[in-house]
């Protein structure tokens, strides 16, 4: 069995985090995804509108994902890994390279993020009402 694991925020869920999970759950035959807490957006520097609590259940509502767990530092990845016994380690391509100190633990794959839609993009046009 291949587990994919990922980590995002996944605030004002949106069709660019929902395409990119689907490619994710299209790598193996099990996708966990470490959801950013409140805290640790904080650290990221990103104002979240949806709290933890309901990001959370929002993505672990959708049907390529099989578990979820909070994501409150980034020194956790190796250890995740090693608790899912994770294959692959998959994120958008904004991240490409920051994750490959990883690659002697797991397979790093950065796919395409899906253009024209993000939340900062949201926030900016909901402003404007
Ligand atoms: N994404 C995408 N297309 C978009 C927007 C986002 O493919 N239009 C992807 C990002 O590349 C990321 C995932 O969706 O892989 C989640 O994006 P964010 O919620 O913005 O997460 P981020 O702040 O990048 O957190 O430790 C890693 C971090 O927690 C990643």
């Amino acid at each position: 069995m291949t587990t994919v694991i990922t980590y995002g925020t996944f605030d004002l869920f949106h069709i660019g985090h929902l395409k990119l999970l689907q490619r994710l759950a299209d790598l193996g035959d099990r996708l966990v995804v470490g959801v950013s807490s409140d805290e640790f957006n904080k650290i990221k520097g990103k104002n979240v509108i949806v709290p933890y609590a309901q990001r959370a259940e929002i993505v672990s509502s959708i049907r390529y994902v099989d578990e979820v767990f909070p994501e409150d530092d980034w020194a956790q990845k190796r250890s995740d890994i090693a608790r899912f016994g994770a294959d692959v380690l998959g994120m958008g391509h904004d991240w490409e390279g920051k994750f490959d100190d990883l690659s002697d633990v797991v397979r790093v794959e950065y796919l395409p993020r899906t253009d024209g839609v993000s939340t900062t993009e949201m926030k900016r046009v909901l402003s404007a009402f």
